[in-house]
């Protein structure tokens, strides 16, 4: 008789989630148990590397991913990538072994107590099935709720007793729509609005790329002759930063960024929340009573919005609906974007002097995945990301994401046999929060690069104490940190660039290998602003 467990696998396959990323505990050894052939394990070595592989595993192939957490601690430890995963929409289906139903009214040890309110505020959907016959479908309502817009991680509290159960009838692998259209009235009148503005701006933001829309963008900004922003902190990015109607990237701050849209009667948002912002800098969060139009699939990001109207729908969708009905226009096109000046290559190399070179050797259809906080904005003058799918961060402003996301991304680019190199950029601070990432990049031997800016500080905590005017803030300062030796630890070859000429050939080697290569690169310790 097909057990509790078999019906699961059963729907797991059918559902395409043959990969499972995890970090076992006794709890899930039921679970786990003679895992079949056609399923890969993914061990990582704490829950928040977990979460972050598969979150970047599940944006890469674009289907939700699957992660096995221990009970309550490995649900605790992973929480921090579980808020990342919340804000950068990415569908996860979280589940996590529970003690056995039998013993759970005394509590013992390993029991997650309230389980489901654990993960919560930053789960879709939270559930421990009532009877051991109900997971498989509750697995396949998981499925359902977190890859429907705004898809988002769901969590499932499985008790290690209900695997051996008998199961009932296995529940059908449903399918559910996973992006909708706008109504058409409201289209009609943003169409309207536009179509109306003296001089309308667009704001495009990472869910442009995560419905594939980057043609629908480019084709409305042509159609419109309208300068293009990217929405501020974006987690993706969702225009071709060369094209000629590209003007950069937002500030995060209320009045920096209604400053740079100054001008402009009427702003279309698209596919990000109004807005992203981070150091408080008040202000209006528009100017002279522009008209502010937002498209978002997330009711609650469009009932968030301080000033607007909005409009909800796919991204890709919309645009497109919208290119439709536009009027051709005699405007002129936007100004170009002011070209960056030349950087100096002395040593110890200035951020921008080290992304410069980057830049000289990016790989063809290199992606980038950035964790490196006060070097931001310097990566963003120097390389220009022009293919959809080529830029990766957290959304969440939550350290810890940005290693193991990489390992997730060049899992994915090998399992979807896109093979694009991925190089990820992260700080020297940053790296530590996920740094066991790098022994399962260097165990499934992926050639990813990760070029460590080491400044020996919490920078941006600085540049952060200096615009509040905090002075004194303890444990900012990071000597005598090897980070040469903790790669070698984990697996990874490492190699100390400290000028920009060896960058090219370090790089080209690395993304040679058959496992992952450490870069440290010093840098200079001056704080950038920043804003
Ligand atoms: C989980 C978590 N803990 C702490 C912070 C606060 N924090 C933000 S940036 C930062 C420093 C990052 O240092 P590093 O990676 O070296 O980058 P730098 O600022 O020097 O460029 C810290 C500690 C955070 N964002 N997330």
């Amino acid at each position: 008789m097909a057990t509790v467990r078999d019906t699961t696998y059963d729907l797991l396959r059918a559902l395409g989630m043959t990969t499972v990323f995890g970090n076992p505990g006794s709890t899930e050894e039921p679970f786990l148990h003679a895992f079949p052939d056609d399923f890969h394990y993914v061990l990582a070595l704490h829950e928040a590397s977990a979460v972050g592989m598969a979150d970047g595993y599940a944006q890469v192939t674009g289907a939700p991913a699957h992660v096995n957490l221990h009970t309550a601690p490995g649900t605790g430890n992973a929480m921090g990538n579980i808020v990342t995963a919340w804000h950068n929409r990415t569908p996860l289906i979280v589940t996590a072994g529970q003690q056995t139903r039998e013993m759970l009214l005394l509590e013992p040890r390993l029991t997650a107590r309230h389980p489901t309110e654990l993960p919560q505020p930053y789960v879709k959907w939270a559930h421990e099935p009532v009877r051991a016959q109900d997971v498989p479908a509750a697995l396949m309502r998981a499925y359902a709720t977190a890859v429907q817009p705004p898809t988002g991680p769901v969590f499932l509290s499985l008790p290690l007793d209900d695997w051996a159960q008998p199961a009932d009838p296995p529940p059908q692998a449903r399918t559910v729509a996973t992006r909708f259209a706008p109504d058409p009235e409201r289209l009609r009148q943003f169409a309207a609005a536009l179509a109306t503005s003296r001089s309308p701006a667009l704001v495009f933001g990472a869910a442009v790329d995560r419905a594939g829309a980057w043609e629908a963008g480019v084709a409305l900004a042509e159609r419109l002759v309208a300068p293009v922003w990217s929405a501020p902190a974006p987690e993706r990015t969702a225009f071709p930063e060369n094209h000629p109607h590209f003007q950069g990237v937002l500030p995060f701050a209320i009045g920096p960024l209604a400053d740079q849209l100054r001008g402009h009667d009427t702003v279309l948002v698209v596919g990000a929340p109004v807005f992203r912002y981070y150091p408080h800098v008040p202000g209006e969060t528009l100017l002279d009573g522009a008209r502010l139009l937002h498209v978002t699939d997330d009711p609650e990001e469009a009932a968030r919005a301080p000033i607007g109207d909005s409009l909800l729908g796919d991204a890709g969708l919309t645009l497109a609906a919208l290119t439709d009905l536009m009027p051709p226009t005699d405007r002129s096109p936007p100004p170009a974007r002011p070209v960056p000046s030349a950087v100096e290559d002395s040593v110890p190399l200035s951020a921008d002097a080290l992304f410069a070179a980057l830049a000289r050797h990016w790989p063809a259809d290199g992606v980038l995945v950035q964790e490196s906080p006060s070097n931001l904005s310097a990566l963003r003058r120097r390389l220009r990301f022009d293919t959809p799918g080529s830029y990766f961060t957290m959304a969440s402003g939550g350290l810890g994401y940005g290693l193991p996301a990489a390992v997730g991304i060049a899992l994915a680019q090998r399992d979807t046999g896109r093979h694009r190199p991925v190089v990820a950029v992260i700080g020297d601070g940053s790296f530590h929060y996920s740094v066991q990432a790098l022994w399962t990049a260097s165990r499934l031997r992926l050639p990813l690069v990760v070029v460590v800016p080491v400044n020996q500080q919490y920078a941006i905590l600085k540049a952060f104490a200096e615009l509040k005017q905090t002075p004194g803030v303890p444990g900012l300062d990071l000597p005598g940190i090897d980070v040469t030796a903790i790669a070698r630890g984990y697996g990874c070859a490492t190699r100390v660039v400290d000028n920009p000429d060896q960058l090219g050939e370090a790089l080209a080697t690395a993304l040679r290998a058959d496992g992952p290569t450490v870069l440290p690169v010093p840098i200079r310790t001056d704080v950038p602003p920043i804003l």
